[in-house]
């Protein structure tokens, strides 16, 4: 019997991903560009809202959330929100020109309940609002995924963060494959994914390229990819982390959508502390989506009107993607 391959397998997607990063910026961006003219409108931009349904106090230890009991940001806990607030601020959403609302709850998991319940009576409200909805609520089973998807939800959000060989120097309390089962449900019940992750948390760029290819190796790929930049909170342990210059997010953008033509490719938190010209190169190399408002989860937002008028004056429309 021969003796069982020491050496790692070559994985393609990976040493794609390596490639397009590696590339000088300027023609990295006109192939994305190109790829992105070919594949959507590029005047069109998607716009959600999020809203925490449930703030704090979470179980998990994911060293970069303000939510995390683990860690000391100061943040007030809050009970599940109730429905009419959630029909305030869909309502909200939707006069501010988003199309979807995110429901945000700091729990590991789903439990069976009156809260999930409540999540479900609240997945209908927003669409009774004329939203799409999507939640993002931690783990899943099969079960709870299609009681979602039959309350109306459109999306499941449930980020991969980064490459999975830096994972656990993040996050401690639950495994890389852990996420990957619960994309996998949210799948097999019909929901779309959203799925993407987190820049600037002391990552190589090859272990950005690892987290790009492993997006990109989810067959099919998903329907909404939200590219974050570290919102550095306080009391957290990656309070201190240096921000990632800005020319390497827009490379993130760029191989994204080259990686993944169709998917929507969402410029989301970190976007408040980038320059407009930095942002309009990200929509340049294939960004289509943004969240809009004061308030992303936690953390403060951009503002509507800062985006009405940046998006104006690049000649964009936040209108409904396909
Ligand atoms: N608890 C659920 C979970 O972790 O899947 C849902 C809520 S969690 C706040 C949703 C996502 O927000 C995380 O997966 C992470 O990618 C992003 N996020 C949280 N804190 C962030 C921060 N400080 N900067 C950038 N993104 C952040
Ligand atoms: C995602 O990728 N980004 C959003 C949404 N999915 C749920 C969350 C951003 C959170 C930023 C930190 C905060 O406001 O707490
Ligand atoms: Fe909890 Fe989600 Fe924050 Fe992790 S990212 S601590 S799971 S709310």
């Amino acid at each position: 019997m021969s003796a069982p391959p020491t050496t790692t397998q070559p994985n393609p997607l990976l040493e794609r991903a390596i490639g397009l990063l590696n590339r000088p910026l300027l023609e990295l961006i006109l192939e994305a560009a190109t790829v992105h003219r070919a594949n959507h409108d590029p005047a069109r931009i998607q716009c959600a809202h999020l809203f925490s349904i449930k703030t704090g106090a979470c179980p998990e230890d994911c060293g970069y959330c303000s939510q995390s009991a683990h860690h000391s940001s100061g943040l007030e806990r809050e009970a599940l929100t109730d429905l009419d607030s959630v029909r305030d601020e869909a309502k909200k959403a939707r006069e501010s020109g988003a199309d979807r609302l995110c429901l945000g709850a700091a729990w590991r998991g789903v439990k069976d309940g009156p809260d999930f319940d409540r999540v479900l009576e609240m997945v209908r409200a927003v669409k009774h609002e004329g939203l799409e909805a999507c939640a993002t609520l931690g783990m899943l089973d099969l079960s709870q995924a299609e009681r979602l998807r039959d309350a109306g939800l459109d999306y499941y959000n449930h980020n991969l963060d980064t490459g999975r060989s830096h994972y656990q120097n993040i996050v401690t309390t639950r495994t890389y494959d852990e996420r990957l089962d619960t994309l996998q449900v949210a799948r097999d019940a019909g929901l779309s994914l959203c799925c993407g992750g987190i820049l600037g948390m002391g990552e190589t760029r090859e272990q950005r390229a690892e987290f790009l290819a492993q997006l990109a190796a989810l067959d099919p790929t998903p329907e909404s990819v939200p590219i974050n930049s570290l919102v550095p909170v306080e009391g957290t342990p990656l309070e201190n982390q240096d921000p990632l210059p800005w020319d390497e997010v827009v490379r993130m953008v760029a191989t994204a959508r080259i990686m993944m033509p169709k998917s929507t490719v969402r410029l989301s938190a970190g976007r408040e502390s980038m320059t407009e010209e930095a942002q309009s190169m990200c929509f340049l190399a294939g960004a289509n989506s943004v969240f809009l408002g004061e308030k992303l989860l936690t953390t403060k937002g951009r503002g509507r009107s800062n985006d009405a008028d940046l998006f104006q004056r690049l000649g964009m429309n936040p209108v409904q993607e396909g």
